[in-house]
């Protein structure tokens, strides 16, 4: 039944918004013109706008903004990422389902995504606020064959594929601030969190979880974040359909995502410094050990951001909070 369905939505898929005939499509998912017709009808149930034409068919005339399976899949170009995907209208943190699935044997670029999530986390267990219906809370599983201590990298690959998406998407270019956020106008629109499973040489998984405000207004955020805080309706000025952002981020990962395995993080580098603004400038670093204030000079080879203090001591920070 799922099977033809999403044959159905490929076959939609590649039709661009034209028509496709009821004869057409009943002989590619080898069903009969009534149980097409009961697709449709499903399909209308969960949003979807279609035009019904005598003789011409059917055309889909509007997909809902919603963030389940079909929306996502219905038009997605990747190979692998996104291809498996696991939706809930409300969990605690797609990150615990997700870090259950790969425990489980998941396969890499099985994706889990919800609505709403009633205990969405940042880094170090602080609160990530995650609304219903306006903003995108994934996870995504990887298994790369690389080192745990690089691990960390894939953060800074995820916040270069969802700034390049962001901008596709809206024409806005917005910054990175090392290592997780995206910002625009300077308020935080995207965190990203990077959870590890991995023996001291191998990595078993690691679930990149992306948080992206996408359609709140200024009030549908929490007063502790309002004056931090942005999404991208708020930035553009109209209301951003998900489901084409998150096909968008999905093909960047997993063309940038191939390219890191095959070349390694420079070529990654090369386009997150072309994101992140506040390369060249002051700023403070917060780490477990104690607050410094300097130049941000850039990231290693590796990945790690240098810090240049009054003393034009050079400092290397793997993990930090940083203050603009
Ligand atoms: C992050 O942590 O920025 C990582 C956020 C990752 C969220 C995703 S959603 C899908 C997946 N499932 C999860 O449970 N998590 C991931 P951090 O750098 O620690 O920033 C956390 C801080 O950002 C909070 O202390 C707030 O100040 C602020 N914040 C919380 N919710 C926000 C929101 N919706 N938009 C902007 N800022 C927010």
């Amino acid at each position: 039944q799922s099977d033809t369905r999403r044959k159905l939505l490929e076959l939609f898929s590649e039709a661009n918004g034209n028509f496709i005939s009821g004869q057409k499509i009943s002989e590619m998912l080898g069903c009969s013109r009534t149980a097409v017709w009961k697709h449709i009808e499903e399909l209308r149930k969960e949003g979807f706008e279609l035009e019904a034409v005598r003789r011409l068919g059917y055309r889909i005339v509007k997909t809902p903004d919603k963030v389940t399976a079909n929306e996502i899949q219905l038009g997605l170009k990747t190979k692998t990422f996104g291809r498996h995907i696991h939706f809930e209208e409300e969990v605690t943190s797609t990150q615990q389902i997700a870090l259950k699935l790969a425990y489980e044997g998941a396969k890499e670029g099985t994706l889990v995504i919800a609505e709403q999530q009633t205990a969405g986390r940042g880094r170090m267990d602080r609160k990530w606020f995650s609304p219903k219906g306006t903003g995108i809370w994934m996870s995504l599983i990887l298994r790369p064959p690389i080192p745990p201590q690089k691990a960390p990298q894939l953060t800074l690959l995820t916040a270069v594929a969802i700034a390049q998406a962001i901008q596709e998407v809206t024409n806005i270019v917005p910054d990175i601030k090392w290592p997780n956020d995206i910002l625009i106008n300077g308020k935080k629109c995207v965190g990203i969190l990077t959870e590890l499973q991995a023996d001291p040489d191998r990595i078993h998984s690691v679930i990149i979880g992306m948080g992206i405000n996408v359609n709140q207004t200024i009030e549908q955020f929490p007063e502790e974040i309002r004056a931090i805080a942005t999404s991208l309706s708020i930035e553009k000025g109209e209301r951003i359909q998900r489901a084409k952002l998150i096909q968008e981020i999905l093909l960047r990962l997993e063309r940038l995502y191939e390219q890191y395995l095959q070349y390694g993080f420079r070529p990654i580098k090369l386009l997150w410094e072309g994101y992140a603004t506040s390369i060249g400038k002051e700023i403070v670093a917060r780490t477990l050990t104690g607050t410094m204030k300097g130049i941000a000079l850039g990231i290693t080879d590796e990945g790690v951001l240098m810090l240049e203090d009054e003393d034009k001591q050079i400092h290397y920070i793997h993990s930090a909070d940083i203050q603009l």
